[in-house]
């Protein structure tokens, strides 16, 4: 059995689940999190969320894991708001070649509507995983996205393949400066002139910008220092499961 029949099952029998990475502001208050896949195979163990995208993207799966993802995201949600908590994003990781599925607009849509969220609640996080095609399928689905009201962001951004093209072909509400730039901030020279040039990008673009992989205080003082808006990062918080997460919520909303 390949693993693309085993993840058929896992999704058919809820054997996923998503756990969430809280982004906070300079202040300390969350303002979000990230929804990020887990899977725990009955045979080998945790799967990383990359390979598991990967057999998802090979097999045809994959727009039906992606609206998995979103609708649990949107049942997470859904039940934060009814214990109080409003004021956070949900955002959920999409690859490029899930911009290729049109049905995507029509998911989110029916999702936030199920759950009774708003669509601004939801956040996707566009990975650059591959280039995003200039096709006029996919730029109709970005604009069908946007018009749902969800927000798009760019993650990576600074590594992958145009990401200021993109800037000009989608209204993004943020972007995350890949933790590979943010994570070495403090030693390394070139990547902190990165940092301060997406920010002031990011400000003149009015986009929020967000550094990933934030370790220590340190980091986040000198991320903060360079522009940066919010933080995500061990310094936080690691992923967390729904339930954790309540917790976490209690004392940091
Ligand atoms: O959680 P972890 O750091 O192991 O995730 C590794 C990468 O896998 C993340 O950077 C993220 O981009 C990707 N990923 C995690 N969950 C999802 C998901 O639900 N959909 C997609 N497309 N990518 C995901
Ligand atoms: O690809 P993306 O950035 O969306 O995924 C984030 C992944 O990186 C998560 O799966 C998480 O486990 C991991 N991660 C998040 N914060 C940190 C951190 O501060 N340090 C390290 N080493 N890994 C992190
Ligand atoms: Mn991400
Ligand atoms: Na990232």
């Amino acid at each position: 059995r390949g693993l693309a029949v085993d993840m058929h099952d896992a999704i058919k029998r809820n054997a996923l689940t998503l756990v969430y990475q809280p982004k906070h502001n300079f202040q300390g208050d969350i303002v979000g999190v990230e929804a990020l896949l887990r899977w725990t195979h009955p045979r080998y163990g945790m799967i990383s969320p990359i390979v598991a995208i990967a057999v998802a993207e090979d097999s045809d799966l994959i727009y039906h894991l992606g609206r998995w993802v979103i609708q649990q995201a949107c049942a997470c949600k859904a039940r934060w708001n009814e214990a109080g908590y409003q004021n956070i994003t949900v955002a959920v990781n999409v690859s490029p070649i899930q911009l290729m599925d049109e049905k995507l607009p029509f998911y989110l849509k029916k999702y936030t509507e199920q759950y009774g969220i708003s669509a601004q609640e939801i956040e996707l996080e566009i990975t650059e995983s591959t280039e995003i095609p200039d096709t006029e399928l996919t730029n109709k689905i970005l604009g069908e996205i946007m018009a749902t009201g969800v927000q798009l962001s760019m993650d990576d951004f600074g590594m992958g393949y145009s990401s200021l093209l993109y800037l000009r072909r989608f209204q993004v509400a943020a972007i995350k400066i890949d933790g590979s730039i943010t994570r070495d901030v403090l030693s390394n020279v070139t990547n902190a002139d990165i940092v301060r040039t997406i920010c002031s990008l990011g400000q003149a673009q009015n986009v929020h910008v967000i550094a990933e992989y934030v370790e220590t205080k340190e980091q986040r003082d000198a991320l903060a220092a360079m522009g940066c808006d919010y933080f995500q990062g061990y310094f936080h918080s690691p992923p967390l499961s729904e339930c954790e997460c309540v917790a976490y919520l209690q004392q940091h909303y």
